[in-house]
């Protein structure tokens, strides 16, 4: 499962070119959230949303380089940590794999903390489970309400 995100430039034009990039892998699109920036650096809102991708032959890191190659394709530029970004892929889950690796932890350390991506992943997925920390549907019931507050859905915008 991954997370994707834009607060530069052409957001949802980033998010569908990702969604494009990844072709017949991707499963399942969520909605499209307008989402309030996350990590205390000031910013343009983000658009977010979650795909569900499906790859037999790939792997945790394949997924990894693959996020890694859409970020690429959006001329994205690392300069502040949390700050801006025109694309930003996450891997949130992989078949509910732990792995402690600063290359790729999983599941994603900060995801259980994050509206911006359980709420859309429960769109795609009622009864997903996050590894080490229960059902999304539980988890975004227990999240402060500020932070449920933080994403909006947005029924105007359409990835595919
Ligand atoms: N890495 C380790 N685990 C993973 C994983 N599960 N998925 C490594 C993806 N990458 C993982 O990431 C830094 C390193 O994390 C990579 O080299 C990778 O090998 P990065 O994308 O270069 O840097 P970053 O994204 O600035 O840092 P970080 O800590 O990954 O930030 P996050 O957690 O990705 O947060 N607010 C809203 N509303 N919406 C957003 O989408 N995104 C962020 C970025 C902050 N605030 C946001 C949003
Ligand atoms: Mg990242």
């Amino acid at each position: 499962m991954l997370s994707i995100g834009s607060n530069v430039g052409d957001r949802l034009g980033y998010l569908r070119g990702c969604v494009e990039g990844l072709g017949d892998w991707v499963v399942a699109v969520s909605s499209v959230y307008s989402t309030e920036p996350w990590g205390g650096v000031a910013q343009d809102e983000f658009l977010n949303a979650i795909l569900l991708v499906e790859d037999p032959t790939a792997d945790a890191l394949e997924w990894l380089r693959r996020g890694q190659a859409c970020e690429a394709a959006a001329q994205r530029t690392r300069k502040i940590r949390w700050g801006p970004r025109t694309l930003d892929v996450d891997v949130i889950d992989v078949e509910l794999t732990r792995r402690q690796d600063p290359e790729l932890t999983l599941p994603h350390p900060r995801a259980h903390q994050r509206a911006f991506v359980l709420v859309p992943w429960l769109d795609v997925a009622p009864d997903a489970v996050l590894a080490g920390h229960g059902r999304v549907a539980d988890l975004v019931a227990a999240l402060p309400a500020a932070e449920r507050r933080s994403v909006r859905r947005r029924n105007d915008l359409v990835l595919r």
